[in-house]
């Protein structure tokens, strides 16, 4: 008798409906992450977005992230977001908080100052792969490679602190905005913004879904900081100065990337051994007592001994020295991974812990793909199977929400959200 047939087949909603969705927020040369909510190109977005669209359209995807690279500043920072003309109102801070061509060595275009994760190596790997045919003969890598290192570059030579670690200046630049481990290192922030402080987000979100009117001004008032300080890392007096887990492990992961693309184009670069010592480097963020990684606070210097999803990300580097106590946590009643949905973003047992508020617990995709790849990385073929198949059931059923209460599932914020689309999608075809 033949063996039962169990091979998965990719469900025909998902693949057509996350194709719709991306096609949705397509605005020509680059995606927003969402239409209403988030109207401008967000930079770790578009980079997981390329991720996905390369199974629809490699061209496209590469024209994701040239876009992005496209807005590039000379010390080689890619910004947190490029701007769209003429919607200004429609989210703060846009281009008139910023006004960025008033910065000496801003972009071509406008953008805001701050960063966000260095994913975007990584995604331009993974692109070109999907069709190294179509990718050569637009020459898409040697046109991204000396961006890709620039942008490297610049976290390696303005944002690293003695270890080689990157620090972010911004809860923004984490792309984790109100994780509870920013909360102490933003209490100690002084600055306010006056209590006038726009929401157009609100128009799009439920309040309570979204980080607080208090959280909000301190965000304006650091982000405002550091514009009038010319977005200068040696002389902006960065108030809040974290190093993240997260944001290394992306760091280390798109090193790597970095290095296959060189090979690709017979380039001779150190990129591995720049990824290692960063490895080397990540492990002083290790927390044994608590079985993960802890972001550290620069300015008080303490450790932010929290469990949180950025803890978990460090999953997708090679030789990590923990991998066995790391998948123990992500197993464990802290994040119960096969039990929650997807993975939550936080503790599930802390005090903290919040159902429905952004980054204080709910499940994200993005974190769920990364972990996904963590896990195949780790030889866990099967549980990467079932993370991706329930993030695949789990986008459509939300209809590709923002993210989703981890006991319940009920989906949150905004909904026909990118990244969420084309990261079940790049897991299932
Ligand atoms: C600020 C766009 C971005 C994501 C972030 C997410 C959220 C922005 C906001 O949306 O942040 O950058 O307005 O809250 O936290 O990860 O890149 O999707």
């Amino acid at each position: 008798a033949s063996e039962p047939d169990t091979e998965e087949i990719p469900s025909p909603d998902l693949v057509s409906e996350a194709t719709r969705v991306l096609m949705e927020n397509w605005r020509g040369l680059y995606t927003v992450p969402a239409s209403g909510l988030y109207p401008h190109q967000w930079s770790w977005d578009s980079a997981f977005i390329a991720v996905g669209l390369r199974h629809v359209s490699p061209r496209r995807a590469q024209q994701e992230l040239e876009s992005l690279l496209g807005a590039q500043w000379a010390d080689g920072r890619l910004p947190q977001i490029v701007f769209a003309s003429g919607r200004d109102d429609e989210y703060s801070p846009g281009a008139s908080f910023w006004r960025s061509e008033l910065i000496p060595g801003s972009a071509p275009v406008p953008t805001a100052g701050l960063i966000q994760p260095p994913n975007h190596a990584w995604a331009a790997l993974l692109v070109h792969e999907a069709d190294p045919e179509e990718s050569r003969r637009r020459r898409f890598l040697d046109r991204a490679y000396p961006r890709l290192v620039a942008w490297h570059e610049y976290l390696r030579r303005r944002r690293s602190d003695e270890a080689g670690l990157a620090f972010t200046v911004h809860p923004w630049e984490t792309g984790m905005d109100n994780s509870p481990a920013w909360d102490a290192p933003l209490a100690a922030v002084r600055g306010t913004f006056g209590g006038n402080v726009p929401r157009p987000d609100l128009r799009h979100a439920d309040v309570t879904e979204r980080p607080s009117n208090a959280e909000y001004e301190k965000y304006l008032s650091l982000a405002a900081t550091y514009r009038d300080a010319g977005c200068d890392d040696s002389v902006a007096a960065t108030p809040f100065r974290v190093t993240d887990p997260g944001v290394t492990a992306l760091w280390i992961r798109s090193e790597l990337a970095l290095g296959r693309i060189a090979e690709e184009l017979g380039i001779e670069a150190d990129h591995a051994d720049r990824a290692a010592a960063l490895t080397e480097a990540l492990e002083d963020l290790w927390d044994a007592e608590l079985g993960c990684y802890v972001p550290v606070d620069r300015v008080s210097c303490e450790p932010q001994r929290f469990r949180s999803i950025t803890g978990l990300l460090p999953l997708i580097v090679p030789d990590l020295l923990h991998v066995d106590e790391l998948l123990g946590t992500l197993h464990g009643e802290h994040f119960r991974l096969g039990r929650s949905v997807l993975v939550p973003s936080f503790d599930l047992t802390a005090p903290e812990f919040d159902t429905s508020r952004y980054w204080r617990g709910p499940a994200w995709f993005n974190t769920a793909w990364v972990l996904v790849n963590g896990l195949l990385e780790c030889g866990l073929e099967t549980e990467a199977r079932v993370l991706a198949d329930t993030m695949g059931a789990r986008a459509v059923e939300s209809d590709f929400a923002e993210y989703l209460d981890p006991i319940t599932g009920a989906a949150h914020g905004t909904r026909r959200f990118s990244w969420t689309a084309a990261l079940s999608l790049d897991l299932h075809v």
